[in-house]
């Protein structure tokens, strides 16, 4: 069913919707970007990855120089020679905590303004549930064409992961809903394109769509439980790493990681759209809203731990040099979207610590957005505080001699603290007493 001389029109060109239209391309498809960033239009034009993703540069490059894949700021006109349209566009939340579906609304506008009979409408965005049947198809029938008759609609939300984006992309299984089975089956046949992995059709739209925020929710609920255990143990003198590594020998239980907070553009946000619906249906979804609660608390709750860290060294918060290492929201990642580290620069400052901040992925300006003063590693291994935030690989190379005021607090299991101890060094850290 996938006609090869016409070309898919993909919306977004960001970290899921750009690797995936280069993996079209790759396999043989037509792709045309569409995205208002004129400079990433430019750069995917000449052949440039403008994310940081492994792989991506790569595959940007050989699609572009390949002719299958081009960029452009032109919706209308991309919509008007393809077949198939992919909206993977940004929805982040107001401040309400509701859904901004603005530019999936954009997107739908725009296919809605030119798209045609027989025509296929994916959306991959992530989205509350009943977004595609009471917002998409709404938007796409003022066309004038009816959802299902005159046109295919299915939905499959991206589900890949940040710096595996590629490899997951193409072997992950892939959930499909569509507005009827005709819809599920052409969508189906697309991704088979691109993936190994197993295809999971599901009953319809509503299902696909909450798939995807159950899977980002189950794991926000489970590092919730991680860190209410973490600041147990803190209090117990028992190391919850250790009790959760023990824990997780058993067949059937898996824990996640205590941390400093959840960050991301996915997991600190979809539950909140569940929250959103449920709540029009008049519930109120007590788990969810309180494992975001008890996420949202962690970066105030390293405050508390840095305090009691410096109090053994004998000064307090104000006055005192603290040296963050990481801001990107998890490590080896270049993207600080909802990073803890950010709440805790801020507290920090209003604390009256002078805070300096290394993270080599991160750039100096987005750093200094946060308020924190942006330093090379030693510099910040000079502060009376050095605070582990994000587990980036080449933190765990940090030996006790080079935290040279002796206190560390750390944030992520990712030094063994007797080893720092045992030189004198005051280690303090989430699920460590
Ligand atoms: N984190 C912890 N403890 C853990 C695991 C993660 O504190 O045990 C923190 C991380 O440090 C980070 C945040 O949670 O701040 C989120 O990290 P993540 O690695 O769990 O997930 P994301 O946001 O990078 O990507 C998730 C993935 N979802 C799932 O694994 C279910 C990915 O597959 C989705 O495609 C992505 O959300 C998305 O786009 O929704």
């Amino acid at each position: 069913m996938v006609n090869e001389n016409k070309s898919i029109v993909i919306f977004g060109l960001g970290h899921m919707g750009l690797p995936t239209a280069a993996l079209f391309a790759k396999n043989g498809l037509k792709v045309v970007g569409v995205d208002i960033n004129k400079e990433n239009v430019e750069y995917i034009n000449s052949g440039i990855s403008p994310i940081m993703e492994p792989g991506l540069d790569e595959l940007v490059k050989e699609a572009v120089s390949s002719g299958n894949l081009s960029a452009t700021l032109d919706g209308e006109d991309a919509v008007k020679n393809a077949k198939i349209m992919i909206v993977i566009v940004p929805t982040p939340l107001n401040n309400q905590n509701n859904a901004d579906l603005s530019a999936v609304i954009s997107a739908c506008r725009t296919i809605a303004s030119a798209f045609k009979k027989d025509d296929l409408v994916i959306i991959e965005s992530t989205v509350p549930p009943g977004t595609c049947d009471n917002i998409v198809t709404p938007l796409l029938e003022e066309s004038g064409l009816v959802a299902g008759n005159d046109f295919y609609l299915a939905c499959t939300p991206e589900r890949a992961l940040p710096n595996n984006t590629i490899y997951e992309i193409t072997h992950n299984a892939r959930v499909i809903g569509g507005i009827n089975q005709k819809s599920a089956d052409y969508a189906s046949s697309l991704y088979k394109r691109i993936t190994d992995g197993e295809i999971i059709n599901v009953k319809n739209l509503i299902t696909a769509e909450m798939v995807k925020l159950m899977e980002n929710t189950y794991r926000d609920v489970n590092i919730a439980l991680a860190n209410e255990f973490a600041k147990i143990c803190e209090n117990l003198d028992i190391n919850a790493i250790e009790a959760i590594q023990a824990a997780n020998h058993h067949p059937r239980v898996n824990i996640h990681i205590p941390g400093p907070g959840v960050g991301g553009h996915c997991l600190s946000i979809d539950p909140y759209f569940i929250v959103e619906m449920a709540r029009q249906k008049g519930l109120d979804a007590p788990l969810i809203n309180n494992s975001r609660k008890i996420n949202e608390s962690m970066p105030e709750h390293v405050v508390h731990i840095i305090e009691k860290g410096l109090k053994e060294a004998g000064k307090t918060i104000k006055g005192s040099s603290i040296g963050i290492l990481g801001v990107a929201y998890k490590g080896d990642v270049a993207d600080a979207r909802e990073t803890p580290a950010q709440p805790l620069i801020n507290y920090l400052n209003e604390e009256g610590a002078s805070v300096f901040v290394h993270d080599p992925y991160v750039s100096p300006e987005t750093i200094k957005s946060f308020k924190g003063m942006p330093v090379n590693l030693e510099d910040a291994l000079e502060c009376e505080c050095v605070v582990l935030i994000t587990d980036h690989s080449i933190y765990k190379e940090l030996k006790p001699e080079m935290i040279k005021n002796g206190v560390l607090v750390c944030t992520r299991p990712l030094l063994d603290p007797e080893s720092f101890i045992s030189k004198g060094i005051i280690f303090k850290g989430v699920g460590i007493s």
